[in-house]
């Protein structure tokens, strides 16, 4: 009797927790990453293992010995993420030749329309040294979660593919070694990209 009911419960849990595995939901709620950025509650970053624009698997060792800015957005976002990328792509001109040892890197919250090829359509309209990447809903979730963004699908209508997606919009700075250095909010302009970067370029290599 005990054995039984002790089953159920376990079988109720694993049906809640089953959508956010499957890549559907999201563990934490928009404030509650906001906080952690904020706060610097808990480490930002982490491996992932996704495909770039021009389907080859990437891996985030691959940009060891630079200095990564890493974006996470979809590309049918009206506003944010076009200003965004604009402004990474505008400090990367900056930059002039420094710009080589800075990987800017754009990760989709929205795998399912956004495929290397669509990815390979836009990425380019930003900065030609851009990386788009996608991957599996789960792939995507796991890196989503290690740089503590919130996204979610938001239907718009009765189709499957009507939908926005809700997202914080970030840009990650992360240090040679592939370590969180801190975030520039949406909004930030070139420029003062330029000013926090150019400091960290100079520092020796360890
Ligand atoms: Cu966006």
């Amino acid at each position: 009797m005990m054995f039984r009911a002790a089953c159920r419960v376990g079988v109720s849990l694993w049906l809640m927790l089953a959508p956010a595995c499957a890549g559907d939901a999201p563990a934490r709620s928009a404030a509650e990453v906001m906080d952690i950025l904020m706060w610097n509650r808990e480490p930002v970053g982490g491996p992932f293992e996704l495909t770039d624009h021009t389907g080859h698997v990437r891996t985030n060792s691959d940009f060891r010995g630079k200095l990564m800015l890493v974006y996470f957005g979809f590309t049918y976002c009206p506003d944010i993420c076009p200003t965004d990328l604009q402004a990474i792509g505008l400090a990367l001109d900056k930059l002039g030749g420094d710009a080589e040892r800075v990987q800017p890197l754009f990760i989709t919250v929205d795998p399912a329309r956004d495929t290397a090829e669509h990815l390979a359509q836009y990425v380019p309209m930003f900065h030609p040294r851009l990386i788009g990447l996608t991957g599996s809903a789960e792939a995507i979730r796991k890196a989503a979660d290690a740089y503590k963004v919130y996204y979610a699908k938001i239907p718009l209508g009765k189709a499957a593919d009507d939908y926005t997606v809700d997202h914080t919009a970030f840009i990650y700075l992360m240090d040679r070694d592939g370590d969180y250095l801190g975030f520039f909010p949406p909004g930030t302009s070139a420029d003062r990209m330029v000013e926090i970067i150019r400091p960290h370029l100079a520092e020796p290599t360890r």
